[in-house]
């Protein structure tokens, strides 16, 4: 399909925005050709500035959860703008959201809102090295926590997509506290903790990995790191800002029954605007200023916009009968993808994790990063422009996760999978 009008556009920014996007892994690079630019969306739909629809999976990297302009969502914002945008100080509504995320994540005791998953992440790993005076860090080869310096070291997402491992400007002093450790590997890790266990205030992952395609954890290897953790005094971190009410309403750790004592949180809790948070046991989170010392602070936090959006976001969801028929759906999905792509015969790896999905064109099980960066990305980039030919929009990189939303109705699955089967025809052409 031509983009001419998408074309202009992406023309237009790059002359005031480097590479022409707010965010690397829009621009395509993954995926080549050059990026849309939507012109607006509406349930399970974007339209591109040329008119065109997609039957959208991407869903602003997971926080659509009730699809576009969902009607409770619009009326909720309608009402909350004419009282104002932003005041600077507490209100009721914060209160709200916090006890709805207390109610629905196992762990959470105490939360406090911040304005993105990368300050999310940061602030609970400055929290960890307060509660613990102790330095080291341990994340996961794969996965991403955001841009903060000291995780961008053999992140996914966009870092892996643009296969910048170690970003120029992150000084090396930055990472000296920063550990890595393959994803799915309980033998790894417990080497680096018998070495560095009494040193390490954190082991920090994506409980399911969403930022190197989905790739799920092994059976054992949750409750393995939870075992480490405590043997040797460090704190558990589950980065859910992707799988936070999407692997389960209560994200992961209620998914696998595993209590880590932090969590991050961000793309749902917001509903589509700006809302990262991190919460956790009470004991940790009363070290947080103003009730203890370690400080973060934020002039946009629990915004009183977003904490709309997210309070009537995860309200919702809570909605008997609503989250299970979005899962049964990805797994209906799911199926038909299998089936599209045995019957021209092209090897693909499938994971879901309750209402996100991944799939690799690979014929071995992908188990880490390792094992998904031999995918066939060359593939994938073939694929992802034949589905979007045929109206269905995933995301513009092999490393990243396909979302569903409640609004993602029996009819647009059965679109997609014939979407699907006659993409990887083209694909195998
Ligand atoms: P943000 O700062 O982008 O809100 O959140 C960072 C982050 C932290 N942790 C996890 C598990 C994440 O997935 C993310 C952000 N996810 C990417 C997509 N995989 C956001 C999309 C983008 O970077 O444009």
């Amino acid at each position: 399909m031509p983009y001419p009008k998408s074309e202009q556009l992406f023309q237009a920014a790059q002359r005031v925005i480097p590479g022409g996007v707010n965010s690397p892994v829009r621009a395509f690079r993954g995926v080549g050709g050059q990026p849309l630019f939507i012109d607006h969306a509406n349930g399970p739909y974007l339209y591109d500035a040329d008119g065109h629809q997609y039957i959208d999976y991407v869903l602003s990297w997971g926080p659509l959860i009730l699809g576009h302009a969902h009607p409770t969502i619009v009326t909720a914002l309608q009402h909350a703008v004419t009282r104002g945008t932003s005041y600077g100080a507490p209100t009721a509504l914060e209160t709200e959201l916090a006890e709805l995320v207390c109610n629905m994540v196992p762990s959470a005791e105490q939360v406090r809102f911040v304005n993105s998953g990368t300050e999310a992440t940061m602030s609970v790993l400055r929290l960890a090295r307060a509660f613990t005076g102790r330095s080291k860090i341990v994340k996961l080869t794969g996965n991403y926590h955001g841009h903060a310096d000291f995780l961008l070291v053999q992140a996914g997402s966009g870092v892996a997509t643009l296969a910048l491992p170690d970003s120029p400007g992150v000084p090396a002093a930055a990472i000296h506290d920063t550990l890595i450790a393959p994803f799915n590997d309980l033998a790894t890790m417990t080497t680096l903790f018998d070495q560095f266990g009494a040193q390490i205030a954190a082991l920090i992952l994506e409980p399911v990995a969403g930022n190197m395609g989905v790739v799920l954890p092994q059976v054992g290897y949750l409750q393995g790191l939870r075992e480490l953790c405590d043997k040797h005094g460090a704190l558990l971190v589950f980065d859910e800002v992707m799988t936070g009410f999407r692997v389960a309403r209560g994200g992961a750790q209620e998914y696998y029954n595993i209590l880590p004592d932090l969590t991050a949180l961000g793309k749902v809790i917001g509903g589509g605007l700006p809302v990262g948070a991190y919460a956790g046991r009470r004991e940790i989170m009363q070290q947080v200023a103003p009730a203890g010392p370690m400080y973060q602070a934020g002039t946009l936090s629990g915004n009183p916009l977003a904490m709309t959006a997210g309070i009537e976001t995860l309200k919702a969801i809570r909605e008997p009968g609503l989250f299970e028929a979005m899962v049964a759906r990805v797994t209906w999905l799911g199926d038909g993808i299998r089936q599209a792509a045995d019957a021209v015969g092209v090897p693909i790896y499938q994971a879901q994790a309750g209402t996100m999905f991944g799939m690799f064109f690979s014929s071995q099980p992908v188990t880490d990063w390792t094992t998904a960066a031999q995918s066939d990305t060359k593939r994938f980039a073939r694929f992802f422009h034949a589905l979007l030919n045929e109206g269905v929009y995933i995301a513009p990189s092999q490393f990243e996760a396909a979302f569903i939303s409640t609004v993602h109705t029996d009819e647009v699955i059965e679109q997609t999978i014939a979407a699907m089967r006659r993409a990887f025809e083209k694909v195998m052409a």
